[in-house]
Parts: C-alpha cells; structure tokens; sequence
C-alpha cells in the first residue's frame, strides 16, 4: 500500500488489484462491522467509540497519511473508495474517517513542521487520539474569513477568546485545530490556526442535541475562554490560518463527495433488490416503468458522482489544481446523493418511512452534505468564479 508516483498517470477508470483489493476489504468491513451497529447506533444516538476504535485499525484514519507518520499511504482515489464503502454503511462514522483524515491530519501533513507532524499524526492515525476542525463559528459560516475568535500574542504562545460551531468530534477530540483572528485589520491574512490541546479549563464543548440526522455523530459547540497555545503550536504561519482552513476543506470535501457516492450506491442496490421483492399487481414493482425509471435515474446519478469524484481525486494524485474540480464533485454527489435517498423512500413506499430499511437513515443522514464543508451555493460560487473569471460571492 505505498504511495506510488502517479505523476503523469493518464486518467484510468479501471482500477489496480490493489486497489480492487482495498476496496473489498473495505466493503466487507462495512457490511460486517459498521453496517451491524449503524441503526442500533443511530437510535440510541450513541457516539461509538469502541467502533472508531475498529476503524482505526483497519488504517482507515488517516490513509492518505504517509506510513512514515503512521498513516496507510494510500493514494486519493483509493482513500475515495474505502470512504465510499464507510459513507455506504454510516454517515456518522464516515463523518469521522473524513474530519479526521481530511479536515485534521492532512493540513498538519501539509502546513506542519516535522516535529508537529512526528507528534500528531502517528497519534491521529493510530486512534489515540481524535481530533476535531474549529473553523466554524456562531456567526461564521460560509464567510470562514470572518473569524470573531480572537487570539492575543502573550509570553510562549497564544491566548484565545471565542466560540465554535457546529465542530464533528468537538466532545471527543484531544487536539483541536482552531483557527482565530489575530488581526482584524489584516482580514483573512491576519488568521492563524492553532492545534490546541483540549485538556484545559478554558475549552469547553457542549454536545449540541436535536439534528436530524447523523444521530451516532458527535457534535459540539465550544466555548474558548483564555484557551492557552504554545508559539510551536501554530500551525503554519500566523496568517497562514484560511489558507490551512481552504487547503484542508479541499481534502474534506473529497472526502465528503466520496461518502456520499456510497449513499448513491446504496439507494440503487437496495431499491433494486426491495423493487424485485415487492410485488403489488400480482408482478415485482421493478416490473413497471415508473419505477425502473427511478432505479434507473439514481444509477446514472450515482456513477456520474463516482466519476466526477474519482476525477477529482486523479487531479490531486498527480499533484494538479483541483479546488474547482473538488468543488464540482462535492455540489454533486451530495445533491445527488440527497436526490437517490428522497427517490429510494418513494420506491419503498410506507416500508423507506421507518428504520426497517436504511433508506430512511440515508435520507436523514444525506441532509448536511449539502450543508457542511461549504453548501452547494458556495461550491457554484466557486465552480462559477472558475468559469467566468468574476467573483460573485461578494456583492460590489
Ligand atoms: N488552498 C489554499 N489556499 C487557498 C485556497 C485553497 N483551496 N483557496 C483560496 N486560497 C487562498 C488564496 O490563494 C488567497 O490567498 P492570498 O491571501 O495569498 O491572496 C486566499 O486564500 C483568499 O482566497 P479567495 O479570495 O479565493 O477566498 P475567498 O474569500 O474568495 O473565499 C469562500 C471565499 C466562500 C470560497 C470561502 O470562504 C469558503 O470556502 N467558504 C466556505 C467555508 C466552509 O466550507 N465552511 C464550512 C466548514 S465545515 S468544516
């Protein structure tokens, strides 16, 4: 499973026994281990660690990590497939598979120093520890620039004063990467990120209850009251913050595309299998074209998402620009993949509308997809800025 050298590789839609082999097992792994506690999980709105744990050992966090930081060293398009396998089983546990591997261990991979990531990544890889993404605020969504977080240069460090948002493994985490303006007057070049150590008094997440999906997720808020960050624990430059934050959101939302193909996928196998079980009319309902043509529309859906995406991962694997390629992939297989779950439900009438059948998960799970790591509006802002040449996300 080293990282080959793709350089120069032509796009190939057919993959290597190594990568056919990764994803097998990965597929196995998440119809045996995850798929059998997903729903159970989900009722009882149970973060399960215990399964983190399990992933973990698989070398699912942090796979594209090289090995020499503890990672698997996979390649994009491979770390693609197995997200997909997990995002087919379990949106709660992909969400950790993608905040962990690509929110946190791929900017400490690309903006830390060598200590930081011979301290981090081996950790974060292993399970150890988890981390979480502070970018998100009370106030501060799709304007992640406008960060309200303070942080005050004092002896050794950083003090920082605010709140987060929104933050996947908030309660969990053991190092967060929490981004704060250090000078407002700088904008979006006075950010910094900080990988600060939650065992302190000031940092306090609060468990944010209620969603609508995503019920065996944990989901924090966080107070930030004089957290303390050593100056060897920013990460990148001061200043360097929404670069980090954009650079690790192009990784995220790969990561996030790729999971939700594997909820596209899952709507088509279980809608095909449920249609030819179900009979009404004295005849299968995949008998009748209405709701062929339902199957049908979700495995276009679905293979387009798959490509888009596995585009996407080819263009970072070969070292290529492709923050408007990701934003692509990431406005469409989440809007595709909410499109299958609502379709899957009408093919598997009153039965799609209780938890008999992971339809109805799917269906409340896919809902943020095309909310976090940047809605869809953001990801056309970005695709239309790429297009024309204008910026039309900030109103002259
Ligand atoms: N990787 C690295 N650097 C990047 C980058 C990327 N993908 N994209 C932009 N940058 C850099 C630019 O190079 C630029 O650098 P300079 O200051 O040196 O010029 C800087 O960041 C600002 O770039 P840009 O002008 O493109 O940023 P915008 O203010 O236009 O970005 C959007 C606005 C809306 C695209 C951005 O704020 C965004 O993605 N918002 C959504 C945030 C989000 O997804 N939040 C959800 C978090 S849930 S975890």
């Amino acid at each position: 499973m080293a990282r080959r050298s793709v350089r120069c590789r032509p796009m190939d839609f057919a993959l290597t026994d190594e990568q056919e082999l990764i994803r097998r097992t990965a597929r196995e792994f998440a119809d045996n281990v995850i798929w059998e506690r997903a729903r159970q999980n989900a009722r009882d709105n149970h973060f399960d660690t215990e399964l983190v744990e399990r992933i973990a050992e698989q070398g699912y966090l942090g796979a594209i990590i090289p090995r020499e930081y503890g990672g698997a060293g996979l390649d994009y398009v491979t770390y693609g497939l197995v997200v997909e396998e997990i995002g087919r089983a379990d949106s709660a546990m992909r969400t950790v598979v993608s905040v962990q591997t690509s929110l946190v261990c791929s900017a400490i991979l690309k903006y830390g120093t060598e200590e930081q990531k011979k301290h981090y990544l081996p950790r974060l890889c292993s399970g150890e520890w988890l981390g979480c993404f502070g970018l998100t605020e009370p106030d501060t969504g799709s304007d992640a620039a406008n960060q309200k977080t303070r942080a005050t240069k004092v002896d050794g460090g950083w003090r920082i004063n605010g709140a987060k948002m929104w933050i996947s493994m908030g309660n969990h985490a053991k190092v967060a990467l929490i981004f704060a303006q250090t000078d407002p007057e700088k904008k979006h070049r006075g950010v910094a990120c900080f990988l600060v150590d939650t065992d302190q008094d000031g940092f306090q997440p609060t468990e944010i209850h209620g969603k609508m999906g995503l019920h065996a997720s944990d989901t924090a808020a966080i107070s930030l009251d004089d957290v303390f960050a050593a100056d060897d624990q920013v990460l990148g430059e001061v200043g360097d913050g929404f670069k980090v934050a954009m650079s690790a959101l192009d990784s995220g939302r790969f990561s996030v595309a790729s999971g939700c193909v594997g909820i596209c996928e899952g709507c088509v196998q279980e809608s095909a299998r449920y249609a030819q079980e179900r009979h009404q009319f004295g005849r299968p309902i995949a008998s009748f074209q209405l709701v062929q043509s339902m199957i049908a529309e979700m495995r276009v859906k679905a293979d387009a998402a798959r490509m888009l995406t596995w585009r996407a991962g080819w263009l970072k694997d070969t070292g290529q620009p492709n923050t408007t390629e990701t934003s692509i992939a990431k406005y469409f297989a989440t809007e595709a993949a909410q499109w299958c779950a609502n379709e899957a439900i009408q093919v598997h009438g009153g039965a799609g509308y209780v938890d008999d059948h992971p339809v109805e998960r799917w269906f409340r799970d896919v809902r943020v997809t095309t909310l976090y790591e940047g809605t869809s509006q953001i990801q056309k802002l970005i695709i239309g800025r790429a297009e024309t040449g204008i910026n039309a996300l900030i109103p002259a």
